[in-house]
């Protein structure tokens, strides 16, 4: 791997470079930079702690302070009063110094006077570049209707713009982020046991867990990656299924080196195993569980020996995984799993994790899945609009088509919005407004998505910095970045759920004002609603004012931003604990009040009732299924272009057999790049990690490199984009997802195709 610096080096040197190094020296030059924004720094003394950072350099919000000299940020910490992260933050935690002070951030709104996609930027106003996104905008709306315009979003800069776009009539909107990402599996949770668990899983007081891919350690959430540490080290014995050696596989008593897109067979024969042994938890499965006789019935086909063919792996360890289990039920932790379009098979896989967890009993006792108690908190709602009558935005939500994927998350499916930008059926849609979304690199068939967004009247997008979407905007407005704006508020419980029950409310509070033009999303979006007509309907004047509704929306409490303020940005009460007093049973929000081991609605929409194993496409001669994970210091493409992060893994290297490299020619350290199935090749070229910790069939590299946009000048060609060799995706029949491991590539080296060898 092309680490340069041990962790403990790039730590000490990312604070020492905050701390001694004027930003002047620590930012490149930049002419549009005035001396004054980045005046040299003062002594230590002068160093201020503001308190109410949220960080946003993913998405777990862990709270921070910023060390603040001459107005200048100089260095992040986490907020000591946290209960969910402390003082701790991870490496792209605290190099959102280099997010804030990148000079490549976008500065002023710009109009593409370019291509779409080849864009030619010229600075424009606020006013210009407003007055032409209403009239952008406006223009769809009257030649279409208000359905002419979509949205995608993501992130909490969004949600006062979602509000908006849907006060004014536009029916499809979708967070592709959460389709492609937990959107299933928040809704197989949801209808197995009423509520979505999230990643609520106590690991640090489980004496056994299970990881079903869920790469912990790669996949970095601070509070989350402690859970499951804490856990090992109070003596948790660890089974990690991966097709990989992933950062949790390295931590476990049991590598389960799975063909992948087989765990369903796996689960279920685990689950067999607990059945046919009677090992399984009678007393949780009689009380809390409906349907069993017919799930016993419905998933007695898949036994232990026929599982192990398909899954390619020793029926023994299957038989040990499951008496492991066994023996440490109910305390056991059935990780739900987070991001799941894997392979269009999986809202029976992420049910078949929730019933395996029912049949040890696994649910709001130390180490199992946790029904959360969450504290309320408001937001901001636009007044209900009035339309006219021959409009409901009801009627044009692609909902009647939708209906197909009656198990779809919230929103409307994002392949179903493309294909419709692409083809105008059922009714053109020609403006398309995208809010923190990379949809190109975050979506599969990148080429469908480009086309879509060529064939738009009007694109408008708000970022913080160019990234491979911003490319395809005609107006691109800059934001303020999530250290300096007020967001949404976020709430949180203790992470450890044996520790004394504590909540939290933690709103995001600015730690510097912001730069240049950069502006946040109520002053951009209330300047766009007076321009199309809605001023009257605005229900807030500032992002201050809007967080401080938030808080007033809380129950039970009074909250503000002067009181959160006092609190050193975090408010926190006491909680309940989540785990069942003796004598009490689980409670459950579903039709039956119990776990749906059988869920009814399933048989209704034509689908199995039980946790189903579906077969998919194997790879084609001289390929391999192509996998991804993440980069530990990376957060998708959106952290690419961040100076430090670069510096410690600048690009993805791709991971091969070791046998197989043998058998290839190819060495550890041999630059190549891939080409797919359908001959796509990638642009750019990256390293071989050649290894015996993966499988033969497949090839495994982190999502998120590869960047087309030259004006991100660290990132640019930077390793290898797997998105770009998903040319083919399948569209999962319950809920509408896009599965991802569904392409196969074989290696390019000096310009010649090698194949796998089978
Ligand atoms: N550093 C960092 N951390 C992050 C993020 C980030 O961008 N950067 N993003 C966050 C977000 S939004 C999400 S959703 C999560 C995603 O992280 P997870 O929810 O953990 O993602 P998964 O896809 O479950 O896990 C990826 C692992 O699955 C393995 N795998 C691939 N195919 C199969 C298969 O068929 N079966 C099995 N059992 N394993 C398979 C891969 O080898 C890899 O180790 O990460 C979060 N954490
Ligand atoms: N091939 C492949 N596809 C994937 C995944 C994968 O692993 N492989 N992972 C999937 C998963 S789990 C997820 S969660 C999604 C992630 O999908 P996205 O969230 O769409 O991914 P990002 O690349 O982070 O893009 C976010 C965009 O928001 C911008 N941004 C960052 N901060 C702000 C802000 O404060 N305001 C505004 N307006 N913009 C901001 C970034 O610069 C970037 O352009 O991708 C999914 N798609
Ligand atoms: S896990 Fe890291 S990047 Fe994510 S919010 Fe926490 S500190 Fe920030
Ligand atoms: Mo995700």
């Amino acid at each position: 791997m092309a680490l340069k610096m041990t962790r403990r080096r790039f730590l000490q040197s990312a604070s020492l470079a905050a701390a001694t190094i004027p930003l002047s020296k620590v930012v490149s030059a930049d002419s549009s930079f005035t001396s004054g924004e980045f005046a040299a720094p003062g002594s230590f003394k002068d160093t201020k702690t503001v308190y109410g950072g949220v960080c946003e350099m993913c998405f777990w919000r862990c709270q921070l302070v910023g060390k603040v000299r001459d107005g200048q940020l100089v260095k992040l910490e986490g907020n000591p009063k946290s209960i969910d992260n402390g003082t701790a933050l991870c490496a792209r935690g605290n190099a959102g110094l280099k997010l804030i002070y990148d000079p490549d951030r976008l500065k002023h709104p710009m109009k593409n006077v370019g291509e779409r996609g080849k864009p030619k930027w010229k600075k424009i106003s606020w006013d210009e570049a407003l007055d032409a996104c209403a009239k952008g905008l406006q223009k769809v709306r009257k030649k279409y209707g208000p359905q002419g315009v979509a949205l995608w979003y993501h992130g909490a800069s969004a949600h006062y713009p979602t509000a908006f776009f849907e006060h004014i009539g536009v029916p499809n909107i979708c967070e592709p982020a959460f389709y492609q990402c937990r959107g299933q599996t928040a809704i197989a949770m949801l209808k197995t046991l009423g509520y979505v668990p999230n990643e609520d899983v106590d690991m640090a007081n489980a004496k056994a867990m299970l990881l079903i891919g869920t790469h912990i350690g790669e996949n970095i959430h601070l509070s989350h990656v402690r859970n499951f540490i804490t856990g090992k080290l109070r003596g948790a014995k660890i089974i990690v299924v991966d097709p990989r050696f992933s950062a949790s596989a390295a931590k476990a008593d049991v590598w389960v080196k799975i063909k992948p897109a087989t765990d369903t067979a796996f689960l279920l024969a685990v689950m067999n195993y607990l059945i046919d042994k009677g090992i399984y938890n009678k007393k949780f499965v009689k009380e809390s569980c409906n349907g069993f006789a017919k799930f016993k019935k419905g998933i007695s086909g898949m036994t232990v020996k026929k599982a192990a063919k398909i899954c390619d792996i020793p029926a023994a360890q299957i038989i040990e995984v499951a008496e492991i289990l066994a023996k440490n039920a109910p305390n056991v932790a059935i990780h739900p799993g987070r991001h799941a379009t894997w392979y269009g098979n999986d809202f029976q896989r992420i049910r078949a994790h929730a019933c395996l967890a029912a049949l040890l009993g696994g649910y709001d006792v130390p180490g199992g899945i946790q029904n959360i108690n969450r504290m309320s908190a408001g937001h901001v709602h636009w007044p209900e609009a009035e339309f006219d009558d021959d409009y409901d935005p009801e009627d044009f939500a692609l909902a009647e088509m939708a209906e197909k994927y009656p198990f779809r998350p919230p929103g409307t499916p994002t392949d179903m919005i493309r294909e419709t930008m692409i083809t105008g059926k059922p009714y053109p849609i020609k403006g398309m407004v995208v809010w923190g979304a990379n949809p190109i690199k975050t979506f599969p068939v990148q080429d469908e998505t480009k086309k879509a967004l060529k064939n738009m009247d009007f694109v408008m997008v708000t970022d913080v910095s160019p990234t491979d979407i911003t490319m395809w905007a005609d107006i691109l407005l800059p934001e303020a970045c999530y250290l300096e704006r007020y967001d949404h508020i976020e709430k949180g419980t203790q992470w450890d759920c044996s520790a004394k029950p504590q909540q939290f409310i933690a709103p995001r509070m600015p730690l510097v004002p912001p730069m240049f033009e950069r502006k946040d999303p109520v002053w951009i979006i209330n300047g766009l609603a007076k321009r199309m007509g809605v001023g009257k309907a605005i229900p807030v004047k500032t992002q201050e004012e809007y967080v401080d509704h938030c808080l007033k929306e809380v129950e039970d409490v009074e909250l503000s931003i002067a009181k959160i303020k006092k609190e050193k940005g975090i408010y926190i009460q006491e909680g309940e604990s989540s785990y069942l007093e003796p004598g009490d049973v689980a409670e459950f929000n579903t039709e039956s009040e119990k776990i749906e081991l059988y869920l009814e609605e399933l048989e209704e929409e034509g689908f199995s009732p039980v946790p189903v194993y579906t077969k998919v496409p194997e790879p084609p001669r001289g390929y391999a299924r192509m996998i991804y994970g993440r980069s530990p210091v990376h957060s998708f493409n959106r952290s690419q272009n961040n100076a430090w992060l670069h510096h410690e893994i600048p690009e993805n290297p791709v991971w091969l057999n070791d046998e197989l490299a043998a058998k290839m020619g190819i060495k550890d350290g041999d630059r190549v790049s891939l080409e797919n199935q359908d001959g796509v090749k990638t642009t750019g070229t990256t390293i071989v990690k050649v290894t015996p910790g993966i499988r033969k069939d497949v090839i495994y590299l982190a999502h998120g490199y590869g960047t087309d946009n030259p004006a991100m000048t660290v990132a640019h060609n930077q390793g290898i984009d797997d998105q770009s060799m998903n040319t083919r995706t399948v569209i999962e029949p319950e809920t509408g997802c896009c599965g991802m491991r569904i392409n196969f590539v074989r290696l390019i080296k000096d310009g010649k195709s090698i194949s796998i060898p089978a």
